[in-house]
């Protein structure tokens, strides 16, 4: 009895099929939490993972999870899984490889008949994409009890409706919340097949990344006030302009960045909200992200308190007003030296080369190794392009990294 090799003709089947449900076809893939496209979605991919003979059930902030069961379903189960929503023009990959590879991992895990203690659960995850409601990680969130019924009310998006109106409005039950949360040993173990969205792969000639840390993100909000005027009559040494102040703080987080003592420092600013926004207008308001990130937490925060000084020379030497809002602050995660042991070892056997290397994105198993023991496997983003309609990553290469999640998959559960 063997894992048979992973169909990459299925896995382009159920792809391509996600990707229909996509609000801006035009550009790339646009699928954002709860709108119709993912609502729609998320029944799709609950028809595949029942056809495959998986028992499916949601929590109440729509986490999916379907069950292969084991011999002894009442041990601690493996997970493996990612999410299904994306950002604004994305791929179709980001996210719904990792789905769809555990959902193969699984089909040819029960095809194989070989025994499994531990019930195997392919994961989504709700919301990994904090395009809605601005927060990023929100099922794997509360699943690590970092995300509360009161906070879900006050998350809103630019609609003004909360993630809890937006939930109850679906049919959720809120009454179970918290119940969402797992404690530390509740689930044996997580692994998540993503892809790299980075060029080291591709640069290496290499089909697999094995994910030893999972740099941590922290998202910032910035508002400068300065004072609108006219952009002919206002004399240069009168003028208080906000988007320029702004400019000097984004030139400065990518000079802090580019200088860290930790390779893994990234930053930058990706949403500018300028007002008025007129072209003979000095800007009166900004505000905008600021995206920091390290696999290093002390770095990373040297870094924002360096920031932070510079932004109360900026108030004097521009005579504006700066505020700082702080998002989320996520620890980097480890992943599990066991865990990455098993999928080293299965590369071995299948005589695949890898390379262990750190996740500069973020993904839900960083949220989930706060009460998991984690690991991922990457495969490769053509060109690194990632968060772009060009992402691409070969049928085949997802294949491969579903071999090494099956084989980690049935080890894993019979440990
Ligand atoms: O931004 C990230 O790292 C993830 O792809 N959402
Ligand atoms: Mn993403
Ligand atoms: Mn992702």
């Amino acid at each position: 009895m063997i894992v048979k090799p992973a169909q990459s003709s299925n896995i382009k089947n159920i792809l391509e099929k996600l990707n229909t449900f996509n609000s801006d076809p035009e550009n790339g893939t646009t699928r954002v939490l709860f709108t119709e496209p993912e609502v729609e979605a998320r029944k799709y991919i609950k028809e595949e993972m029942k056809k495959n003979g998986l028992v499916v059930r949601e929590d109440s902030i729509g986490n999916i999870f379907a069950t292969l069961e084991g011999t002894d379903p009442d041990l601690p189960p493996v997970w493996t899984g990612s999410h299904i929503d994306t950002v604004l023009k994305a791929g179709m990959f980001d996210g719904m490889a990792g789905v769809v590879a555990g959902i193969e991992a699984a089909r040819l895990i029960k095809e194989s008949k070989i025994p499994h203690k531990r019930n195997i659960e392919v994961i989504v995850y709700t919301s990994e994409e904090p395009t809605r409601f601005g927060l990023s990680c929100l099922g794997s969130r509360a699943m690590a009890g970092y995300l509360s019924l009161e906070q879900a009310k006050r998350l809103k998006d630019k609609q003004g409706n909360s993630l809890a109106e937006v939930l109850e409005g679906l049919g959720y039950d809120l009454s179970k919340f918290d119940e969402i949360s797992f404690k530390k040993g509740e689930v044996f173990a997580a692994v998540e097949l993503h892809i790299e969205q980075g060029a080291v792969l591709e640069s290496m000639g290499l089909p697999i990344g094995i994910v030893d840390t999972i740099s941590g993100p922290t998202k910032l909000e910035v508002s400068v006030y300065g004072k609108q005027s006219h952009a002919g009559g206002t004399p240069m040494n009168l003028r208080h302009d906000a988007f320029l102040a702004c400019s000097e703080i984004a030139l400065k987080v990518e000079k802090l960045a580019k200088k860290s003592s930790s390779k893994d420092t990234v930053a930058t600013v990706g949403l500018v909200n300028v007002i008025p926004n007129a072209s003979n207008v000095i800007s009166g308001e900004v505000h905008f992200s600021l995206d920091i990130r390290d696999s290093d937490y002390e770095v990373k925060h040297k870094l924002i308190e360096e920031l932070k000084d510079f932004t109360k020379q900026l108030e004097k030497s521009r005579g504006v007003t700066i505020k700082i809002r702080q998002i989320n602050d996520d620890l980097p995660t480890k992943s599990d030296d066991r865990i990455i042991e098993i999928f080293e070892n299965s590369c071995k056997e299948k005589n695949i080369s890898y390379h262990k290397m750190v996740s500069g994105a973020f993904h839900d198993s960083m949220m989930v190794g706060k009460f998991a023991p984690i690991a991922m496997i990457f495969v490769p983003s053509k060109d690194g392009i990632s968060h772009n309609p060009a992402e691409w990553t070969d049928y085949d290469d997802i294949a491969k990294g579903t071999d090494i999640l099956a084989d980690g998959l049935l080890k894993l559960s019979n440990d």
